[in-house]
């Protein structure tokens, strides 16, 4: 049954939206209805290949830039484009839904455009950025934050992954080193429809998240090494063991977190004893610390509090700790006229709309250092993502698409009924 009592006056096609996301969800499939296309990976080529070539068929005019950003622009109208989209690379363990919906509504958006002789007073463009996860290769919102500026292109290509790649070689072999300069073109506005990865809207009973903003991320990798001995003829007192310390840090994010309460989340996501066998007590240990929080005070006191514990869990096993920054982003807050506008269309599609910040990352919290940005969030079911059991209603994943659609349109000057929207050179609605 539908979610929405007042059917906008021009809605995507949903069965459309529907098959082209289990299109995509093909590449790259994985047992339990998931996706593995890591960025810049084989799964990855292919699905961008797919994107594409859908971009291609509705006429678009299509760049790749020089990080491996795709942008396909309905030229029509004058000025800087709306723009849309969000990522189609996913973690090892992906679901169908964590960025390819942003990217295929905006496409089923300019699909339903077209196909309803609608033409908006300023270009449409729909883009995938490259390496939003940051799980292969760090930091995440890579493709989007070179886009934006906030990264050189140099640096980005020369950048190293979890398995010894460097992202420009990747980038040529699969074909995706593009010619397009960074930074890109700033659009008029820019809104990223995704789902909330959370389980706030469920809880909550809500439709439609009008985002306010994203949460600021510290990722650090923590290297402990201490000295390999025998497990067996090693007596307790003598042991330097780099494994007793990981685990102990990785108990301390918990509690730290649970102590800090509020939004603050702590993640160890990744150890790596070396040598990693049943009879050696390890010579060293990686580790990577996933830290955020929505308020940038807090965020900075949860790192130094972890660094402080390092240090003394150190001292006293006679360990040495090494840290290396892979990502450093403080918390954005999106343009309220544009959550405004999010929040105002839900509406009168007759959703239920509730404000909220985003937990994970986002391509749109790069492109807000260019433009008015914010984004559009429905239900994940029981709140899980980064898991292939990722699931959204197919009502919820339309009504995302149809609040997407209208708010394209009124920030490029085009009310669904064909009228005039009251919309100004910013990007802003009044
Ligand atoms: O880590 C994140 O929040 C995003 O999925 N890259
Ligand atoms: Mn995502
Ligand atoms: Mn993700």
């Amino acid at each position: 049954m539908p979610r929405t009592t007042n059917a906008p006056i021009v809605s995507v096609d949903g069965d459309r939206l529907m098959a082209s996301l289990m299109n995509l969800a093909r590449i790259g499939e994985i047992d339990g209805g998931g996706c593995a296309r890591l960025a810049l990976t084989e799964e990855d080529r292919a699905g961008r290949d797919l994107v594409l070539g859908w971009m291609h068929e509705l006429g678009l005019e299509v760049t790749v830039d020089v990080i491996g950003n795709v942008i396909g622009t309905w030229n029509v109208g004058v000025g800087a484009p709306v723009m849309t989209g969000s990522h189609i690379d996913t973690v090892r363990t992906g679901g169908k839904y964590d960025g390819n919906l942003g990217v295929l509504a905006g496409l089923e958006v300019i699909r339903t455009c077209q196909q309803a002789g609608l033409v908006p007073t300023r270009p449409l463009a729909v883009a995938f950025f490259t390496n939003e996860e940051g799980s292969r290769f760090a930091p995440d919102m890579m493709g989007s934050l070179v886009y934006a500026g906030g990264m050189s292109t140099e640096t980005a290509l020369d950048v190293v992954g979890i398995d010894g790649a460097r992202v420009g070689d990747e980038l040529e072999r699969i074909g995706y080193n593009g010619a397009s300069p960074c930074p890109g073109i700033a659009p008029h506005a820019f809104v990223e429809l995704h789902i909330e990865q959370g389980p706030v809207l469920e809880q909550e009973g809500i439709t439609i998240g009008a985002v306010t903003g994203v949460q600021g991320i510290s990722w650090r990798e923590l290297v402990l090494r201490g000295q390999s001995n025998h497990a067996g003829t090693t007596p307790m007192s003598l042991r330097r063991d780099p494994g007793y310390v990981a685990a102990e840090v990785t108990a301390f994010l918990r509690r730290l977190a649970r102590e800090m309460g509020g939004h603050q989340v702590c993640t160890v996501g990744r150890v790596e004893f070396h040598p990693n066998l049943v009879n050696v007590v390890p010579a060293s240990v990686a580790m990577t610390l996933d830290v955020r929080n929505t308020d940038e005070a807090l965020l900075v006191a949860a790192e130094n509090a972890i660094t402080a514990e390092v240090e003394r869990l150190c001292a006293a096993e006679h360990v040495e700790a090494s840290w290396r920054r892979l990502t450093r982003f403080e918390p954005v807050v999106f343009d309220r006229a544009v959550i405004d506008l999010v929040a105002g269309v839900a509406r009168e599609q007759g959703h239920s709309v509730m404000e909220l910040p985003s937990g994970a990352g986002h391509d749109a919290q790069m492109i807000a250092r260019m433009c008015p940005t914010a984004m559009i969030f429905v239900q994940s079911h029981r709140g899980i993502s980064h898991n292939p059991a990722e699931h959204t209603d197919r009502d919820d994943l339309i009504a995302g698409a149809d609040v997407l659609l209208h708010v394209m349109l009124r920030l490029a000057g085009l009310d669904p009924s064909g009228n005039r929207a009251s919309g100004d050179s910013d990007g802003t609605t009044r």
